[in-house]
């Protein structure tokens, strides 16, 4: 029966055109994937990297094989530079801060607006909801597939100075910042003098003296061990905390078969939230016990009271405004509702 042949036909050539399909995808896998992060194991955002990596390895029985690449070193360690290497395709994929890719994707800096977020909770408010599938959304467009959440944290300063419990103690303090000039605006609206620099070139800037002080997760600061280049002062104020996105370049993206695709995603998801648990660890216990290991190393700790944080929110208001504005103000109105409703 001709309808019948033509059928069978027809299955059979979707059947080689299947084989062929998949065979060109393998054919054109990379025997290794380049993996861009800032900072290594074993910083949460490291772990970050690796747990993603080994589930990638062992889900996809070694069909996609990655290997890390800290320090930003694919790129000579200019980690604003990340997110346009990323989209040419020097690097293959990437588990990046929000405040590195802002200059190429301006609604990332609404994680930097100075005290936007309160607490974990909301964090999450906004990674997990409407604003963060606004922002892969975003970020898709802009050059890469987004696949999941992870967290750098909240940004705690210190220097080597003296305590700073008001705007008027970071007088003319000399601060290594990041990324967006939006870290300027903040520094300069609290009177300190900002210098902005990549990591890479802010440890020996600390060690030397060249700067009096900088802002980063805590984590970071026991790793480094941070009080053995003269951070003797940390003050909590947690004005801004950068998530992580884990993502892959396009092109590489579009080489592997749905099915890997599906494990590449699923193991970020899976990553992502070992990962946060990493970063929150001795921050969200009632007693803060990385707050006590870092007083044990000598260091003098300020919490400010609501009072005193109150004094910095005002002096960063008008920074606030100008960047809600760049960032686009609707993004930002559902930011600040999702925080006003959260658990
Ligand atoms: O440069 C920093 O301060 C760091 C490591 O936190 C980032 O990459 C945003």
């Amino acid at each position: 029966m001709t309808f019948r042949r033509t059928l069978l036909g027809l299955a059979m050539a979707a059947t080689a055109l299947g084989f062929a399909t998949t065979a060109m995808a393998q054919a054109a896998y990379k025997a290794e994937y380049k993996m861009s992060l800032v900072l290594g194991p074993p910083t949460p955002w490291g772990m970050a990297g690796k747990i993603w990596a080994d589930l990638v390895k062992e889900r996809t029985q070694g069909r996609i094989n990655i290997k890390l690449f800290p320090g930003v070193s694919l790129i000579q360690g200019d980690q604003t530079r990340e997110f346009s290497a990323l989209r040419q395709g020097v690097i293959d994929m990437a588990v990046g801060s929000t405040i590195n890719w802002s200059p190429q994707v301006k609604e990332l800096n609404i994680f930097s607006l100075p005290f936007l977020m309160p607490d974990y909770a909301a964090v999450d408010a906004l990674t997990q909801g409407e604003v963060g599938r606004r922002i892969f959304a975003t970020v898709d467009k802009a050059g890469a597939v987004p696949l999941a959440w992870g967290e750098n944290g909240f940004r705690e300063l210190t220097n080597s100075k003296k305590p700073i419990k008001t705007p008027g103690d970071l007088k003319g303090m000399k601060i290594r910042v990041v990324g967006s000039p939006l870290f300027s605006d903040t520094f300069n609206a609290l009177g300190a003098n900002p210098t902005q620099m990549s990591w890479a070139d802010a440890q020996p800037a600390l060690a030397s003296g060249a700067v009096d002080g900088q802002e980063n997760p805590l984590f970071l600061f026991t790793v480094l061990k941070m009080h053995t280049v003269g951070q003797k002062f940390v003050t909590t104020w947690g004005y801004v905390a950068d998530p992580l996105i884990f993502v892959v370049n396009k092109e590489v993206w579009a080489s592997w078969s749905k099915a890997d695709q599906e494990i590449v995603r699923q193991a970020a998801i899976d990553a992502g939230k070992q990962e946060i648990v990493l970063a929150r660890k001795g921050l969200t216990e009632a007693d803060k016990p990385l707050l006590k290991d870092i007083a044990g190393m000598g260091v003098t700790v300020t919490s400010l009271s609501p009072a005193e944080r109150e004094a910095f929110v005002k002096a960063t208001r008008p920074v606030y405004a100008k960047w809600k504005a760049t960032i686009g103000a609707d993004l930002v109105n559902t930011a600040e509702k999702a925080i006003a409703a959260r658990k």
